[in-house]
């Protein structure tokens, strides 16, 4: 290890003397004990050392190499919070802050501040432990238009922050490593031999603790992770459907609404690697022919997706089975997933199912639309959501809007959300589409699944703009988890 400076000496001492840093047994918020634990909330009291930390801070910022680059900075609320605001005034750097519950009246921001969506933030932290906490601010941030690639803390206690980080696209700057401030107070003689070795060992056996409560969503009550949800679904597409969205890391749902099949198959093997799913509207292709399944199967096995025709029968069951099978579009071949009204009734899911049950297809009912003065509102989505509930080996999930407000709470686990009408800012098109954005959809509609068309096809690039939807869409799963 290199040799600690004067200077970081005699921070840990600081540290160490305002009982900043305690040895003992303690619970962390991850659950795990351990034998030492540090409360950076008490620096406000002590502003030199808080100015001190502060200046330590963007210094070793200012110097990494590559050095970092950013416009504003924003710290985790709440103990990085005056660290930034010193950071900030010291140092004449625009600050942002998060707000921890977005109000529903007001202007209803989580970003406060002013900004232009290209800036770049830098995040301020106390302590890393899972980088959680940093990941959580990042997502608003991100959701904003703001870039985050580098956060900032005082402390790194070593147990995988660093790479949890890294793999959101965030490089972490820390001053002190926990096992280093151990080593200095035992050289300085405040801790026995005992405890050091204590926290080593600690240190060692939990080199890697995962972002806190991975899995647990808070909007619609306790719901697991897309891994353990994968496990009990009774469909086999709804299984490989959230299979697919961890493995790949990405809730993004394309609606290639395009104007050729040529177009279509191009931009699928264009955004291939950022998707779990890609949504067709196959009656509005020109050049349709019988092989644009197989061709679109092709491209879905080689980027691992599935593929979804937004057909949305409507019809009594003994139609929608012609339907789905025959035609000039022969959906039921090529389609791992289609959708239904339920204005007819339960017998349409009846009538997919005889189909599609066999070919271990799935089916998403129509819960919610995303249209202006829609009437899938209220008793509706709750007929739906019951239908889904009797036939959960075929209905995989449902088109949902906000379904952390259904009125008939939240639903099984098993079943999947996707929502449409999403874009990076709120809005909406001539025609009563209405936008929300990806942060708001996953984080606070509770919804599982972007599902983005214009926001991405009508983009300049689309493979880089489907890369900053997966982002904000995944961060802000990540983000619900803790
Ligand atoms: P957009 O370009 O992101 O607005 O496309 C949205 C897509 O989702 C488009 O294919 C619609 O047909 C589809 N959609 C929707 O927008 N709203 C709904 O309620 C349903 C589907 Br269901």
């Amino acid at each position: 290890m290199a040799a600690t400076s004067p200077s970081m000496e005699s921070l840990i001492l600081q540290l160490h003397e305002i009982s900043a840093v305690k040895f003992g047994n303690f619970k962390l918020k991850s659950g795990i004990s351990s034998p030492v634990y540090i409360d950076l909330r008490l620096i406000v009291s002590y502003p030199s050392l808080l100015s001190q930390i502060s200046q330590t801070l963007i210094s070793a910022v200012a110097s990494s190499s590559p050095p970092a680059t950013f416009d504003v900075i924003c710290g985790v609320p709440y103990t990085a919070l005056p660290i930034a605001t010193v950071v900030s005034v010291a140092n004449n750097i625009p600050m942002l802050m998060r707000r921890k519950e977005v109000k529903s009246y007001g202007t209803g921001k989580a970003i406060e501040g002013v900004f232009t969506p290209s800036q770049t933030c830098l995040i301020i932290e106390d302590l890393v432990t899972s980088g959680a906490s940093v990941l959580e601010t990042a997502a608003p941030l991100r959701d904003s238009g703001l870039k985050v690639t580098d956060a900032v803390v005082l402390i790194d206690r070593e147990q995988g922050g660093r790479e949890n980080l890294a793999e959101n696209g965030i490089r972490l700057h820390s001053i002190l490593k926990l096992s280093e401030m151990v080593g200095v107070l035992r050289r300085l003689g405040k801790v026995d031999d005992e405890t050091e070795k204590m926290v080593l060992k600690f240190l060692e056996e939990n080199k890697k603790v995962s972002v806190p409560n991975m899995g647990k969503e808070k909007v619609g009550g306790l719901r697991m992770g897309y891994m353990e949800r994968s496990k009990l679904t009774k469909n086999e597409t709804g299984r490989k459907l959230f299979e697919i969205m961890v493995k790949k890391e990405t809730n993004l749902c394309l609606a290639a609404d395009v104007g050729t099949a040529a177009e279509l198959l191009a931009l699928a093997d264009k955004v291939g690697s950022e998707i779990c799913l890609l949504k067709t509207h196959v009656d509005i292709l020109p050049d349709f022919t019988p092989d644009f399944g197989s061709k679109l199967r092709s491209i879905a096995d080689k980027h691992n997706f599935l593929i979804f025709e937004d057909r949305k029968f409507a019809d009594i069951g003994n139609t929608v089975t012609m339907q789905y099978e025959g035609g000039v579009y022969r959906i039921l071949d090529w389609a791992d997933i289609t959708n239904a009204h339920i204005i007819s009734g339960p017998g349409i899911v009846d009538g997919l199912k005889l189909k599609g049950l066999p070919r271990g297809r799935g089916l998403l009912l129509l819960a919610e639309m995303s249209s202006a003065g829609n009437l899938a509102t209220g008793d509706y989505t709750a007929a739906a959501a019951k239908i889904a509930e009797d036939h959960s080996d075929f209905v995989i999930g449902f088109i949902s809007v906000n379904p952390a407000s259904w009125k008939c709470g939240p639903v099984n686990p098993a079943l999947i959300h996707a929502t449409p009408g999403v874009q990076m800012v709120t809005g909406g098109d001539a025609l009563g589409q209405q936008y929300n954005t990806p942060y708001s959809v996953i984080y606070d509609r509770g919804s599982d699944i972007i599902i983005v068309g214009r926001g991405i096809i009508k983009a300049a690039d689309p493979g880089e703009t489907a890369r900053e939807y997966r982002l904000q869409g995944w961060n802000a799963y990540l983000a619900k988890c803790t």
